[in-house]
């Protein structure tokens, strides 16, 4: 079997700055959490960043989901990203031709390639939609995962479409770094398995959303990254929820080391 490498040992061996930088913080600040804050106001946001920052590698926003949204919101998250030690990664699901994709990764109200160190895009429209992002992202440092997978009941991201994705990253990792999934897809320990749909206990919510415990998606399913959202954010004490999940994600982790 092979060896399993610790988060120090694979930011040395990234050469992308984002992948390096981010397994160099989950090294020092023992996390493979990642809180997904979808959350309604730029105030209740900022806040939640605010407390569990120090138990965070990144935090993860649904930018159009926010009523109140102005730029000095993202101004405010870059700040308490950077007093934390955590990235930026915008759960935009880019998802149309390159040309598209580029005007709506650059331009508009939100203008993600400004300040998100990550965005995710699906594999559907084909390689085009990687190039367009790209010729935005890559002068920037930005980094880009494909959505290889989900986690939601009856999704159509399997079997040949995974395998399909998994070599469109494989082809252009100077931009790609890694992917959405339920579980590891590839061996390279350059690129970063993010899972979602994780609850300390399993189980589905009323519209087709799966959980699986932290436990089964690190330990067992080998990927790299728990996000969650409502566990932690919808908790009646969320630093004490953050917490629960960063222990049981970085336990199930130090358990695979040697
Ligand atoms: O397959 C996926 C991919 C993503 S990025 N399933 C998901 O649930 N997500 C996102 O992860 C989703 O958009 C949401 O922001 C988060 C899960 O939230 P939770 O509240 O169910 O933990």
């Amino acid at each position: 079997p092979k060896k399993v490498l610790t988060y120090g040992e694979r930011s040395e061996l990234c050469t992308h700055p984002v992948t390096k930088e981010l397994f160099k913080i989950m090294h020092e600040k023992e996390t493979n959490l990642v809180v997904s804050a979808d959350l309604k106001t730029t105030k209740e946001v900022l806040q939640v960043l605010k407390k569990i920052g120090p138990h965070i590698c990144m935090a993860k926003t649904h930018i159009d989901i926010i009523e109140d949204y102005n730029p000095e919101f993202v101004t405010q998250l870059c700040e308490i990203a950077k007093k934390h030690n955590f990235l930026l990664f915008e759960d935009r699901k880019f998802a149309d031709i390159g040309n598209t994709v580029k005007l709506q990764y650059s331009s508009g109200l939100y203008r993600i390639s400004d300040w998100a160190h990550v965005i995710n895009a699906h594999s559907v429209p084909g390689e085009g939609v990687v190039k367009g992002l790209k010729e935005v992202g890559l002068v920037k440092d930005r980094a880009c995962l494909l959505i290889a997978e989900m986690s939601s009941l009856g999704n159509l991201a399997t079997g040949d479409y995974t395998v399909a994705t998994i070599k469109m990253a494989e082809e252009n990792k100077d931009f790609v770094v890694g992917f959405i999934s339920q579980k590891k897809l590839c061996d390279d320990p350059t690129l970063v398995h993010m899972t979602p749909g994780v609850k300390l206990e399993c189980g589905k919510d009323s519209l087709g959303q799966q959980y699986l415990t932290p436990d089964e998606v690190i330990g067992r399913r080998g990927s790299d990254i728990i996000i969650v959202g409502r566990g932690i954010v919808q908790a009646h004490d969320i630093v004490k929820a953050a917490k629960a999940y960063q222990q049981a994600g970085y336990l199930a982790y130090q358990q695979l080391l040697p």
